[in-house]
């Protein structure tokens, strides 16, 4: 183990060291006499455990637990040392704030440290994997496992934000509706495994021709939408579709033979078309439908 013993009195770190190195617990005793230098050494270095100090010359101990907390790519487990008796406030605000555990400093013998290292460890591993299914979760929650792309419920929450931030910067937002034409016949004459295959694809392609910033959406079927945040003008949302409608006619390896495609296009803008995402959605898949009304491969307003 690689332990950072923060702690400004140089008596209580010899004690602590002490203990430690009798039953050779800890390898690697790294030590900080400020909130400063520990948070310094944390953030260049790799340690199983910090023994934190609560009383701290130039930082208070909550402060310290937020900024360690930052890192969440690090693994260590906090340990709070103390030599305050009335604790118990202090003691939940602390693991609250991110620490595995609290000691006194009176009670620094081997067998309470030892257990209190043991406590943190094990705690901060189901934090840790608690913090990873966290994740996992919200990735499945967010995202269309077959493309890759955001899903319907992803987009709606993000529709939302993005509308909220136009209005507040008073800028434009764009929102683009794309079905797959005549999508029925691939699946009918290929099989719907190369159905699948075509519309990762076509994720793929979307990805390509959209900007770092937009959002590019997978609504369910053969149906996607793109958020377009900081819109110039509609010129430059027509000539995305157009790049688009461009990109997906362009043909498509499938079963060994090239397939071609087409798409048809809605676009709706904020604030010109619509005030709620809902109607949003509606307008873009209204000109959708007007594109498909008008024979296919283009795009409408
Ligand atoms: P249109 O141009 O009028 O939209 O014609 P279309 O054939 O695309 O019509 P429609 O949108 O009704 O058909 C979509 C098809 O997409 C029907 C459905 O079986 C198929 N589909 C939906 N989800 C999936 C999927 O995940 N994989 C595959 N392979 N097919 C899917």
């Amino acid at each position: 183990m690689r332990l950072l013993l923060v702690d400004d009195d140089e008596l209580d770190r010899m004690a602590v060291v002490r203990v430690l190195q009798n039953p050779s617990l800890v390898k690697d005793i790294v030590h900080a006499n400020t909130a400063v230098k520990a948070l310094k050494l944390y953030e260049e270095n790799d340690f199983d455990i910090v023994l934190l100090d609560y009383r701290l010359p130039d930082m208070e101990c909550l402060d310290v637990l937020s900024q360690l907390a930052q890192h969440t790519e690090k693994q260590a487990a906090v340990v709070i040392l103390t030599g305050m008796e009335d604790n118990e406030t202090i003691e939940r605000n602390c693991i609250f704030a991110g620490a595995q555990d609290f000691l006194l400093k009176k009670e620094l013998s081997e067998r309470h440290l030892t257990k209190a290292l043991l406590h943190a460890q094990a705690r901060h591993a189901l934090n840790n994997k608690l913090i990873e299914t966290h994740k996992r979760l919200k990735y499945l929650a967010e995202n269309d496992p077959m493309t890759g792309l955001s899903n319907r419920y992803y987009f709606e929450e993000h529709l939302r934000n993005a509308m909220q931030r136009a209005h507040r910067l008073n800028v434009q937002l764009g929102l683009i509706y794309l079905d797959i034409d005549n999508f029925k016949l691939v699946n009918d004459s290929l099989g719907h495994d190369s159905g699948d295959h075509l519309l990762k694809q076509v994720a793929q392609r979307l990805q390509e021709v959209v900007r770092e910033g937009d959002i590019v959406c997978r609504l369910g079927g053969d149906e996607f939408a793109i958020i377009v945040p900081d819109l110039e003008n509609d010129t430059a949302i027509g000539a995305l579709s157009q790049r688009i409608l461009e990109q997906v006619r362009e043909p498509f390896a499938l079963n060994q033979t090239e397939q071609f495609i087409t798409c048809s296009i809605g676009i709706a803008t904020f604030p010109r078309c619509a005030s709620t995402a809902e109607d949003m959605l509606k307008r873009a898949d209204l000109a959708m439908y007007h594109a498909k009304r008008a024979g296919r491969n283009g795009f409408h307003f």
